[in-house]
């Protein structure tokens, strides 16, 4: 095993590597830039460097510095976590030639899965079925147009390069195709270099399921089950879970077994995720694979009772995967919403500020990975993803439950969040149906950011307002203008009290804890 690692990230996915590694018995040290001085992965670490000004361009993505860094402070691995550096086959090929292991797959593993086109010539060769469509960007609007009439319109034109969504462009009928590749060309260039586009058969209305893999330097390879990715906006995840509604033990097998053969053609080792779409017949089509442990990694964690980083760490070490595929069946239902400072009532706009308070969930079945803390402050430079809150129960409407009273436990004051919003999705029939696919979320979003004030709310919101004046007149009357602050808080108690014992429902002891708690 290693005795130090650099974890070349920051905010939760780096607090989460340093636990492992503490589990592991292995040093950490962190990296972080400016504006990350005081962050929680900096002194959770053993040792910390700085590596730059806030920008990532400038600290967190300056790959030599961190090998730099590695190798002056004597740590032996560098782990990538996800986003940042964590894809580049060229550092991890770096952090190879400078004598260091790279804690995720081989370089070329990268770059096989980092072409689209590539990848699905791959899978189409390994025998993993990919959604009708080419496997070579195409030359002009005749040929695309040749194509799609072989498939048959709706038509998805894709970037070679891509990933994301980016450079993708759904054409409904044959006029639209030259103008759609052209931009599609377009905007493929300007986000990877390459103005590559193919071209796939569009399914309506599919599911994304992806599946884990993990596969050691010795040949062997296993998966961990399916995550149900379908939540998302704007190609970022919202809420994932593991099982999947949708996924049957035998549909699970065979798609567990597809993705393990797109991991052993492309020489994978590591964890990693094969992206798949379901569509409404339970065909499933090879997407693309995901060379990087990923952000909703715990769910399977939960119902597969294992500890993926610490296996990541495991076999870039050397040591062999000790399980057989028959040791994975997922127990009970995992959740997670991703807690992000951004404001549901506002488009989802990135929140910035001061995190002035945080009460954190806690109790049977409830996890917290998190980068922040009281005091924390979120600004513009990185990702709004702060923290997640992931629940594990024996059933889904039990998980969904267990999400629900979490999320009333969770308390962020200073900036906006994705709580209220993840609160109103527990809430949601269709959601709690599981009757979902990717388009649900943004069909829904309309209703699930709609202010609610119901009748009910306003009438007992004009109640507490007036219980609240009349406290303050009856408290103004008795205590002097330079009253405690003892005084203040007792008075403040007694009266929420007094709201929740008036009103019995549940708005009453929801504003009660809110008021104490921010007092
Ligand atoms: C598709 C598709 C429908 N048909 N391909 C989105 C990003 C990239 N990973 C591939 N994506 C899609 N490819 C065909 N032929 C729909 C999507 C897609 C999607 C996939 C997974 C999760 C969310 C999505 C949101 C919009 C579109």
């Amino acid at each position: 095993m290693f005795k130090k690692i650099l974890v070349a990230n920051r905010g939760e996915i780096a607090v989460r590597v340093i636990r492992a590694c503490q589990e592991l018995g292995v040093k950490t040290v962190a990296v972080y830039s400016e504006a990350d001085a005081s962050a929680p992965h900096v002194r959770e670490a053993d040792e910390a460097v700085l590596v730059g000004p806030p920008p990532s361009s400038q600290s967190y993505l300056v790959g030599e510095r961190l090998i730099e860094v590695a190798k002056r402070v004597g740590a032996e691995a560098i782990h990538p976590g996800y986003g940042f550096l964590s894809e580049r086959a060229w550092f991890a090929r770096a952090v190879r030639e400078a004598g260091l292991v790279f804690i995720g797959p081989p370089a070329e593993a990268i770059e096989a899965m980092g072409s689209k086109t590539a990848a699905r010539q791959l899978a189409i060769a390994a025998g993993v079925p990919v959604v009708p469509g080419n496997t070579q960007g195409v030359k002009d609007a005749d040929e695309a147009i040749a194509i799609a009439e072989e498939y048959g319109f709706p038509v998805l034109l894709k970037a070679a390069a891509g990933g994301g969504g980016k450079g993708m462009r759904i054409v409904r009928a044959r006029e639209e195709l030259a103008g759609a590749l052209e931009s599609a060309r377009r905007e493929a260039k300007n986000a990877f270099g390459d103005d590559a586009v193919y071209l796939e058969k569009y399914i309506e209305g599919p599911r994304h399921v992806e599946i884990q893999v993990l596969a050691d330097g010795h040949g062997n390879v296993v998966h961990l089950g399916e995550r149900e990715c379908s939540v998302q906006r704007r190609h970022q995840k919202m809420i994932e879970e593991a099982p999947s509604v949708a996924v049957s033990p035998e549909l699970r097998a065979r798609m567990g077994a597809t993705a393990v053969a797109a991991a052993k053609a492309a020489g994978y080792v590591n964890a990693g995720t094969c992206e798949f779409l379901l569509d409404r017949d339970g065909r499933y089509y090879f997407l693309e694979m995901n060379t990087r442990i990923q952000v909703e990694h715990p769910v399977t964690e939960l119902v597969m009772g294992i500890d993926l980083v610490q296996w990541q760490i495991r076999v870039a070490s050397g040591e062999r995967l000790p399980f057989a595929q028959k040791d994975f069946t997922p127990r009970g239902w995992a959740m997670e919403c991703r807690i992000t400072s951004e404001d549901p009532a506002h488009g989802f706009l990135p929140s910035t500020g001061r995190v002035e308070y945080l009460h954190l969930p806690s109790g049977p079945g409830v996890r917290w990975d998190g980068g922040i803390e009281a005091g924390s402050e979120v600004g513009l430079h990185y990702d709004p993803m702060l923290a997640k809150l992931i629940v594990h129960a024996p059933t889904r409407a039990l998980a969904i439950s267990r999400m629900r009273r979490a999320l009333h436990e969770l308390t962020i004051d200073g900036i906006e969040t994705s709580r209220g919003f993840h609160l109103r999705v527990m809430d949601d029939a269709e959601f709690q149906s599981g009757d979902i696919s990717i388009q649900w979320l943004e069909q829904r979003l309309h209703t699930l950011t709609a202010p609610i004030v119901h009748r009910e709310t306003l009438r007992l919101a004009a109640i507490a307002a007036a219980l609240v004046a009349h406290e303050e007149r009856t408290a103004g009357r008795s205590a002097g203008t330079s009253a405690g602050g003892g005084g203040a808080n007792e008075s403040g108690a007694g009266n929420t009290g007094a709201l929740a014992r008036a009103g019995g429902p549940t708005w009453a002891a929801v504003a009660r804890r809110e008021a104490l708690r921010s007092s």
